[in-house]
């Protein structure tokens, strides 16, 4: 049977549910899109494939899981009354607290009733009579929709290893995107986590004191920086609640909305001694402050790079007993901050304990997961709990795996998979009218570009909706001209000199490009007002 076939068989088959918008997912955009969406007056749900909301903040539950930009500086800033009303415990809020925030801000703002749970979209096909689309959920619940928005978040395909005989384990399997809602028992068990990103840099210190043994199969060490967290006094409450609106000015500001500013001097520019004095200022401060608040030539200039890198390299060589180890746990194969750095409390010294043994998978591979455990080239480790902190097929991973195909019946996955993730402004793929990507692809502070983006969409449907239009789609050619504007903006990065999630090398056979916008947000803002402000120029509306 023909697509196109399959499309307005689609169409025929009476709907269960008719909206005017059906928002993809209940994490932080979802929400904030579906209250924008309700201001308007439209009919809009959103689906969600889980029981509750929270997106990343539902699904990443593992122990350790926690914010590391500030818990004040990723809150939603739209509601004074919410900003007044959520008092932060922590400056970096573990996963359970994050949780409950999502679950508030559902109940205050009387969202729950209009999202449907154990919702997992199973396919979505665009019908160009009708300008609508036709939405099925794996269990077989069908709706029509005009606007189909997709805030599926950008890490929430996991991601398991291509390791033959993973199913063949006879112990206990765990991803940790995919963590229990139960506690997981883990005393007197023997452990092994895969993966040394900054999932499991989070992960490893919370359970080595609980574990009777914990392996670490580590193929890539990390520039892993102390995050030095600390509860939130009654003082810093009230601050904090008083300096609300300079934080969020003051994150509208800078690159990718993180509260942390790079310094103005060149690294080279000031004296040895003031560089280390320097380094060492940043290196006791909390959160980014190590990555974003560093001289600005660090992401640029190879050697100011390697200055700060190899400054890193000692801090983790001066925290880990055995020499040997700590040279394994020193990465000398990436330029500092070419991959997200990830935030750590006792990540290094959990490497000290007697129950605690590191593995280099890079020089011996890991061969297979067998029953008993992990074969490497020159060792079984016997293991009762494989866990995998394997990552994710980021940014494209969730929305190619529902089968979502426009007008001309060709899928998503198909297209990007022959010309890489091409959008125009990030917010609409051509051939696919009506569908609203969210916070897709600009690296930032995820809270502050949802609401940027939420903001963009609800105008534009309101736009959309005064204008009678009834269907809205991105040109060939602005799309053209906005994916080379892009590819331009990497040019020189040292992020596209190494394999990670930001460039999709981590996923076998995706193709290698970087995947986020890298204009900055301040930019990206400008140039999406613009568009709204000429009339959403380089959509085609009718
Ligand atoms: O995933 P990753 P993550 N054999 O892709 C290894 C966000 N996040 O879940 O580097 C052995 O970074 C792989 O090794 P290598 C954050 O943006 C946020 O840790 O490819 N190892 C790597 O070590 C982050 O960047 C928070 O050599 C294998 C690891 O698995 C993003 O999520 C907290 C392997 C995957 O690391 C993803 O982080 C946590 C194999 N066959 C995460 N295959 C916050 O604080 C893969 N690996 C908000």
């Amino acid at each position: 049977m023909s697509q196109v076939a399959r499309i307005d068989e689609a169409a025929v088959r009476a709907p269960a549910e008719e909206l005017d918008a059906l928002v993809v997912g209940a994490g932080v955009s979802g929400l904030y899109q579906l209250y924008c969406l309700k201001q308007l007056g439209l009919k809009v749900k959103i689906f969600e494939a889980g029981d509750g909301v929270g997106g990343t903040w539902y699904w990443n539950r593992y122990p350790g899981a926690r914010f590391d930009s500030e818990s004040y500086s990723y809150a939603y800033s739209f509601s004074k009354d919410l900003l007044k009303e959520w008092n932060w415990a922590e400056h970096y809020s573990g996963q359970p607290e994050n949780e409950q925030y999502l679950n508030f801000v559902t109940d205050k703002f009387a969202l729950r009733p209009h999202i449907r749970f154990n919702a997992r979209i199973k396919s979505a096909h665009f019908d160009g009579k009708t300008n609508h689309w036709h939405v099925e959920t794996e269990d077989g619940h069908r709706a029509r929709t005009r606007y189909l928005v997709s805030a599926v978040g950008i890490l929430s395909a996991h991601h398991f290893p291509n390791i033959p005989g993973i199913s063949s384990f006879k112990g206990m399997s765990l991803h940790t995107a995919r963590w229990p809602k139960d506690k997981v028992d883990l005393r007197g068990k023997r452990v092994g986590v895969i993966g040394t990103g900054s999932t499991a840099i989070q992960l490893i210190p919370e359970i080595a004191p609980e574990v009777a043994h914990l392996t670490v199969f580590q193929r890539s060490a990390n520039y892993a920086c102390p995050l030095r967290n600390s509860k939130i006094s009654d003082e810093e409450q009230e601050s904090i609640k008083a300096r609300y609106d300079e934080i969020f000015e003051r994150c509208r500001r800078t690159f990718a909305s993180f509260m942390q500013e790079s310094d103005p001097r060149k690294t080279f520019e000031v004296s040895e001694e003031e560089r280390y004095r320097f380094y060492e200022e940043v290196w006791a401060m909390p959160g980014f402050h190590k990555w974003f608040g560093l001289f600005h030539d660090i992401m640029t200039d190879d050697a100011a790079n390697e200055s700060y890198a190899e400054f890193v390299r000692g801090k983790i060589r001066e925290r880990v007993k055995d020499p040997k180890v700590a040279e394994l746990l020193t990465p000398r194969d990436h330029p500092f901050g070419s991959k997200r750095i990830p935030l750590e409390t006792n990540y290094y010294e959990t490497f000290n304990r007697d129950n605690v043994l590191l593995v280099d998978v890079k020089s011996d591979p890991i061969q297979a997961i067998t029953p008993h455990g992990v074969k490497t080239g020159a060792q079984e480790y016997e293991l009762d709990v494989i866990i995998y902190a394997t990552g994710f097929d980021a940014i494209t991973g969730e929305l190619t795996r529902i089968d979502i195909r426009g007008e001309d019946g060709r899928s998503i996955k198909e297209v990007w998979d022959a010309e890489g993730p091409s959008t125009y402004l990030t917010f609409m793929s051509e051939g696919f009218p009506n569908f609203f990507i969210v916070n897709g692809a600009v690296f930032c502070n995820f809270t502050r570009c949802a609401e940027v983006v939420g903001n963009w969409v609800r105008d534009c449907v309101k736009y959309l909706r005064d204008h009678g239009y009834q269907r809205m789609e991105a040109e060939k050619a602005a799309q053209e001209a906005w994916v080379e504007h892009a590819a331009s903006l990497t040019e020189g990065m040292l992020f596209t000199k190494t394999d990670s999630w930001f460039m999709g090398s981590n996923v076998p056979g995706k193709k290698r490009q970087f995947l986020f916008y890298a204009g900055g947000m301040p930019s990206f803002r400008e140039k999406i007002n613009e568009v709204a402000a000429k009339g959403y120029e380089g959509f085609r509306l009718s």
